[in-house]
């Protein structure tokens, strides 16, 4: 059955709560915007790292402008078949945007699996790790634990190397529920308090497309966890395989609009933070849904 629930009080059963990451205190009685920032050496240019660090900043600040309440850092792409980054070339794109990015006025999140990486950036002073890894890299989770930054729990299955390859479930649902809530458990033995943690079911992340339709359809389910929800949908080949080849958008540039649902859909099934490349029209499309659900 196709239902978007309308009742704020099942859907924003969250109401009040609040992301506690690093410097921040993040309100999350509406929904908030996680901008993509990607610090990936430009193909056309010398190569140089400060044109590379610069672009990256200037994007960032845009993305600020136009609506973004949380900037995640990124220096590796964890896109299935992606070629990995060694560390040392990893630090050397995120510590400088990072230091850069310091009096932006907005969280600043560190998307990285690796435990130096998170250690640094970190010391760097960002305010959140958005791990695809969940914490599962030796010592993560205790380096997280003692610092103040929150954290972003994410389910994969498999390594992004292969995990498309040949994703299986019996109870998609169900079983990216218990991998959140294991991974939950371990968080808070280690020492994070839950208001630091918030959980993603990992759209793309070792799923078929009618895998992720189910988990975005049953997200309300992942809300009895009883944490903040962040959403990644953006510009995924999800979208572009129901749209299809056929209607010309299946280019990841042109998954535009069918990211904007994604994101309205995913806010009206409870989430609380959607992490997208097109800030502008996701905020402008969210505050749809605030005005509504508020009445
Ligand atoms: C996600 C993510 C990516 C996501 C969280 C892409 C780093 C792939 N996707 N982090 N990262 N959730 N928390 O297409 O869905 O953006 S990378």
């Amino acid at each position: 059955m196709w239902c978007i629930g309308l009742n704020a009080s099942t859907s924003h059963g969250l109401i009040n709560m609040h992301f506690s990451c690093g410097r921040f205190q993040l309100d999350l009685s509406t929904p908030r915007i996680m901008g993509i920032v990607n610090v990936t050496p430009d193909s056309f240019s010398d190569g140089g790292k400060f044109n590379t660090t610069d672009k990256a900043v200037a994007h960032a600040m845009q993305l600020v402008e136009q609506g973004a309440d949380i900037l995640d850092i990124g220096g590796e792409s964890t896109r299935p078949g992606a070629t990995p980054v060694p560390l040392d070339e990893e630090l050397k794109r995120v510590i400088p945007v990072i230091k850069a990015l310091a009096q932006a006025g907005v969280p600043l999140s560190i998307d990285t699996y690796k435990p130096e990486v998170m250690r640094a950036a970190i010391d760097a002073g960002v305010d959140v790790v958005n791990d695809v890894c969940a914490l599962q890299e030796l010592n993560a989770l205790e380096i997280v634990a003692v610092s103040k930054v929150g954290v972003c729990l994410m389910h994969m299955q498999g390594r992004p190397q292969t995990m498309q390859a040949d994703p299986q479930y019996q109870d998609v649902v169900a079983e990216v529920r218990d991998f959140l809530d294991a991974r939950l458990k371990a968080a808070e033995q280690a020492g994070i308090g839950r208001e630091r943690i918030v959980l993603d079911p990992g759209f793309g992340f070792g799923k078929r497309t009618a895998h992720n339709l189910t988990l975005l359809n049953h997200l309300s389910s992942l809300q009895s966890l009883g944490l903040p929800l962040l959403i990644g949908l953006s510009r995924k080949s999800v979208l572009g395989q129901v749209v299809g080849a056929a209607a010309g958008s299946s280019a990841v540039d042109e998954r535009i609009h069918a990211s904007i649902a994604a994101s309205v859909i995913s806010v009206m099934k409870g989430a609380n933070i959607v992490r997208v490349h097109d800030v502008k029209p996701t905020a402008d499309a969210l505050k749809i849904v605030s005005a509504v659900m508020k009445n």
